[in-house]
């Protein structure tokens, strides 16, 4: 009989997407791999970056006391283009959300020893739309370093994401670390209670980064038109220009003087004019 080769076999037992939805259904997350050598390089990155930059705990709760965060990434190195938009990550996205998912924030969040457990929430907190619901945003927390229980993985409480309410920041009742080696995914729905984990470690540092989405009719939680320069916007790829926002969701919203926000700054791959879809003067079976 003849035996499959290593990528049929990868294949065969990769789950499909669909399933890997129902998961995210039913227990709230699931995890994904990526390539270690992308991996080694995104990781090489926010270290050189820290450094050069300077970058200091922000000492406060929510975002640490030595935790060395950095935000808009995309702005900061070209390496991290690779992120949002990864074959392995970005389908589950769309199948959360829609097609017109938007890119919510990107975040490295480099937790140092003795940093303390960062208190339970979710990041669809400050939606008041009543819980549970279907998911609003997607949170993507990748590895960059090896996560463990003492290095400060990421806390979270597995079928929280059908809870009826916030969590309190000290609720950690039924919270499970992720444990993951570097170069893992976690991929939450956004209303999962969740954390940064406390790191009680001498010297490790557990590095991570969130790349976090949320449905296109939602205000982003960084600001990327004002974050990442036109210029620069305009060289990436079609895929992470709409997911910034630089076409029109559905067609019609965002628009400036019935254009896109990519042709206002010469992004010629999301030039598009609002309203096209009714172009036809016939009204039957036209949409978006
Ligand atoms: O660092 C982590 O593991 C999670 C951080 C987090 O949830 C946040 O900053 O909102």
């Amino acid at each position: 009989m003849a035996h499959p080769s290593a990528n049929e076999f990868n294949s065969v037992m990769a789950p499909t997407v669909e399933q890997q939805l129902a998961t995210i259904d039913k227990q709230g997350y699931t995890i994904v791999q990526i390539e270690p050598e992308l991996n080694r390089r995104l990781a090489d990155t926010v270290k050189r970056l820290e450094d050069e930059l300077d970058v200091r705990p922000k000492m406060n709760r929510a975002e640490g006391y030595n935790t060395r965060r950095m935000y808009n990434l995309l702005a900061k190195d070209r390496a991290f283009w690779e992120m949002p938009v990864h074959d392995q990550v970005l389908p589950l996205v769309t199948g959360l959300l829609d097609k017109w998912a938007l890119l919510s924030g990107t975040t490295a969040m480099n937790i140092g020893p003795g940093e303390d457990l960062q208190g339970m929430h979710t990041d669809e907190g400050n939606i008041t739309l009543p819980r549970p619901r279907a998911a609003m945003m997607v949170v993507t927390i990748w590895a960059l370093s090896d996560f463990t229980a003492e290095n400060g993985a990421t806390r979270f409480v597995p079928g929280s994401h059908r809870a009826d309410r916030e969590p309190r920041p000290d609720e950690t009742d039924g919270a499970i670390a992720a444990e993951m080696p570097a170069g893992s995914v976690l991929v939450m729905h956004g209303g999962m209670w969740h954390c940064g984990g406390p790191n009680t470690t001498a010297a490790q540092w557990r590095m991570g980064a969130n790349i976090q989405y949320c449905v296109g009719w939602m205000r982003t939680q960084q600001n990327h038109y004002l974050g990442l320069p036109p210029e620069q916007v305009a060289e990436m790829p079609k895929r992470l220009q709409q997911l910034l926002g630089y076409g029109l969701y559905r067609g019609a919203m965002g628009h400036i003087e019935g254009l896109s926000p990519g042709a206002v700054i010469g992004a010629e791959a999301t030039t598009q004019r609002a309203y096209q879809y009714t172009e036809t003067r016939s009204i039957q079976g036209t949409s978006a």
